[in-house]
C-alpha cells in the first residue's frame, strides 16, 4: 500500500506495472468525497420518504448513519438492490473524474491522452448481498459483453483504468476488494454474463494466484488495469460498504493506436454514447472541457438520441 505523501511515481508506474494495480493512500481529502455522499444522502432521504408514504416502510429511519440507514430500509422492504437506485451524473461526478490526486496517478501510469469513460458505479453493498459480491473478474469482460451469454472481446490490448473509491471505510468483513497480483498478464479469460448480469470466469481463478484484500479508507484509491482479476466477497457486517468506481481509456482522437487499439478505444467510445453517455477528456496537451461543455455535449447527446428513438 502506498501513501502519496511519500511516494515517487517509479513506485506507483512499477507497482502498477508489476501487479496490475496499485493503492494509493491519502490521495484525496475527505471533503472532496463530501458532494459524492450528499448526492447518496439526498436520494435515500427521497426513496425513505417514498417508502413510508407507500406504507411499505414503518419508520424513516432518518436517526441512523450514513452506513445503516439504506441497509434498515431495504432490510425491512427484503430487497437486495445490484444497483444504485439514483442517477449518476452531474457536477459532482465531473469534479470527481477531475481530483487532482487522481489524476495525478493516472498521468503516470497512463499517459498524456485519456477520458472518463462518463458513467461510473455507486456500489451498494449491502449486509448479506450475494448479488453485489461480485465474482472473479476482469474488468474487461464487462466492458466487452454487452449480450447476456454471448462472450465478446474488444479492449484485451487497450490499457484501461478502473479507480476504485471507498466513501466508508472498506473492510475484509464489509466485503473490500480482493485482487489477484500479476494476473493482468494472463491476459483477457474466458468468462461469461449471467442471468443475474455478473461475469463468471470458466476456470478456479484463486488455484491460480494470490488472492490479496485491498482494505481501504476514505482518502484512498485503487487503481486496477482492465485485465487485473478481482472480486468482492460477502459483506458480514451490519451497515453498507458504499464505495464508487470510474473508468478511464484512451482518448479515441489524441492518441497513435495500433489499428486494433483504435478499433477498441471507438468500441467504448461508441457504446457510452448509445447509452447517452458523452466520454469526458480529463488529461489532454489540447483542450479539456469544462463543466458546461461537458454539460452540453451529454444535453446534445441525449436530444439526438430522443429525436432517432
Ligand atoms: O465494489 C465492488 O464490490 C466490486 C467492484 C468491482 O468489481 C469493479 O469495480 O469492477
Amino acid at each position: 500500500m502506498i501513501d502519496q505523501t511519500n511516494i515517487t511515481n517509479q513506485e506507483i508506474e512499477e507497482s502498477f506495472k508489476r501487479d496490475g494495480y496499485v493503492v494509493v493512500e491519502n490521495i484525496i481529502q475527505d471533503h472532496d468525497l463530501e458532494p459524492i455522499r450528499k448526492h447518496i444522502k439526498t436520494r435515500v432521504e427521497e426513496y425513505a420518504h417514498e417508502q413510508y408514504a407507500a406504507g411499505n416502510i414503518s419508520s424513516l429511519y432518518n436517526r441512523e448513519s450514513f452506513e445503516r440507514r439504506y441497509a434498515v430500509i431495504c432490510e425491512e422492504l427484503s430487497i437486495y438492490p445490484r444497483s444504485w437506485i439514483g442517477h449518476t451524473y452531474g457536477r459532482e461526478f465531473y469534479d470527481l473524474y477531475n481530483l487532482p490526486g487522481i489524476l495525478h496517478v493516472l498521468s503516470v501510469i497512463h499517459g498524456p491522452e485519456i477520458s472518463n469513460i462518463g458513467s461510473p458505479a455507486l456500489r451498494t453493498k449491502l449486509p448479506g448481498s450475494v448479488i453485489t459480491s461480485f465474482p472473479w473478474h476482469q474488468d474487461s469482460q464487462y466492458v466487452d459483453q454487452a449480450t447476456i451469454g454471448k462472450k465478446e472481446r474488444h479492449t484485451e490490448n487497450l490499457l484501461m483504468v478502473t479507480v476504485w473509491v471507498p466513501l466508508v471505510e472498506a473492510t475484509v468483513p464489509n466485503g473490500c476488494c480482493w485482487v489477484i497480483p500479476g494476473s493482468h498478464r494472463w491476459g483477457l479469460l474466458d468468462g461469461v454474463r449471467g442471468q443475474d448480469s455478473n461475469i463468471r470466469m470458466e476456470e478456479n481463478i484463486e488455484g491460480r494466484g494470490q488472492p490479496t484484500p485491498v482494505p481501504l479508507k476514505p482518502g484512498g484509491a485503487l487503481f486496477m488495469s482492465n485485465l487485473c482479476v478481482h472480486t468482492s466477497k460477502l459483506n458480514t457486517s451490519n451497515g453498507c460498504r458504499w464505495s464508487i468506481d470510474f473508468r478511464y481509456f484512451p482518448t479515441v482522437d489524441r492518441n497513435n493506436f495500433t489499428p486494433e487499439q483504435r478499433q477498441a478505444a471507438e468500441f467504448v467510445r461508441d457504446k457510452m454514447r448509445r447509452g447517452g453517455k458523452e466520454p469526458l477528456v480529463v488529461l489532454t496537451r489540447g483542450h479539456k472541457p469544462s463543466w458546461e461543455e461537458w454539460d452540453t455535449a451529454n444535453r446534445k447527446l441525449q436530444s439526438n438520441s430522443r429525436h432517432t428513438d
